[in-house]
């Protein structure tokens, strides 16, 4: 591996999991010079392979034997696939928590050395917008769904000290075409500086266990990614072209969660099931 962006060396196979939802549709594009084989994986439909450097291995991240074969032959695994809302947690911890297990124990087994995984800011989602944090705060998840992810970066921390298995473990804040309200000037993480990002966590040197929060660059940003300067991730862009559009909404009342936590609404979802 190198440590420079422009002398990278693509890996011979790389694994997207997730590779049918929005992030991974996204990826699929992006991730191709990184990679002679892009292995894309879900457990929902897949547009078929558009030649010899695709490979599509449908797969359910709760299937233990499955994963295990999905991840042979893989030199690094971008771990994206899963439930990406909060749901009741019946739902979540087949594909999010023994998920993320049969992800890392076939990494073992097979000799994997990087993976790079899709966390999320609801992992600390209740923090307060007016609290600045960096990536050793104690986490406060929102949701049974920040719970796994948190979950998931514990997993990584411990396949790192057990295994040596290294990850980055991305905080990712919102990634889509552009934000769609006041809190998400804050958390929006561009397509652009998402796969930059990426880039970073497949070819810094000496990554042990990050986290990193994903986030481009903001003005008004409530995450110091100062732990995660060695992976030299340099964002680009900012929600700033947007400020005019999102400005054009009305306020969120004073006690709406989505203008008080960084999480925004997950922290009020639930209960589930009364
Ligand atoms: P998404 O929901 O569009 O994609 C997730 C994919 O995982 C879906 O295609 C789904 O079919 C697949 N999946 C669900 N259960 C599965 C199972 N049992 N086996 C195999 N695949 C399964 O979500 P999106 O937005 O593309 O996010 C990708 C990843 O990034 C997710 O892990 C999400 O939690 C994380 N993330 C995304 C953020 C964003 O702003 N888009 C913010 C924070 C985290
Ligand atoms: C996430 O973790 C979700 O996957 C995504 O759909 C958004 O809700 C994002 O966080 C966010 O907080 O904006």
């Amino acid at each position: 591996m190198t440590s420079t962006s422009s002398d990278f060396r693509p890996f011979n196979r790389l694994l997207l999991t997730g590779a049918a939802g929005g992030l991974g549709k996204v990826l699929r594009e992006r991730l191709r010079p990184y990679a002679n084989i892009l292995r894309l994986s879900d457990i929902a439909n897949m547009a078929p392979a558009e030649g010899p450097h695709e490979e599509i291995v449908p797969c359910d991240l709760a299937d233990k034997q499955a994963v295990h074969q999905l991840v042979e032959g893989v030199d690094a695994i971008i771990h994206f696939g899963g439930v990406s809302v909060e749901r009741p947690f019946e739902e979540i911890v087949g594909p999010n928590i023994c998920g993320v297990f049969h992800i890392y124990e076939a990494a073992r087994r097979h000799g994997v050395k990087r993976v790079v995984f899709a966390s999320s800011n609801h992992v600390i989602g209740f923090y307060k917008q007016n609290e600045g944090i960096d990536a050793h705060a104690l986490r406060r998840p929102d949701s049974y769904y920040g719970l796994s992810k948190s979950y998931g970066e514990d997993m990584a921390s411990f396949y790192f000290d057990r295994y040596g298995i290294e990850t980055v473990s991305i905080r990712i804040g919102s990634s889509f075409p552009e934000p769609a309200n006041r809190r998400m000037m804050s958390t929006w993480l561009s397509f652009d500086d998402l796969t930059h990002l990426i880039e970073r966590c497949l070819y810094a040197d000496n990554v042990g266990h990050t986290v990193v929060y994903g986030m481009s660059n903001n003005r008004d940003v409530w995450w110091d990614n100062s732990h995660a300067a060695h992976l030299g991730f340099k964002p680009k862009d900012s929600s700033e072209i947007f400020r005019a559009k999102i400005e054009a909404q009305p306020q969120p009342a004073e006690d709406d969660p989505n203008r008080i936590y960084q999480g925004g609404a997950f922290v009020a979802s639930g209960p589930f099931g009364d």
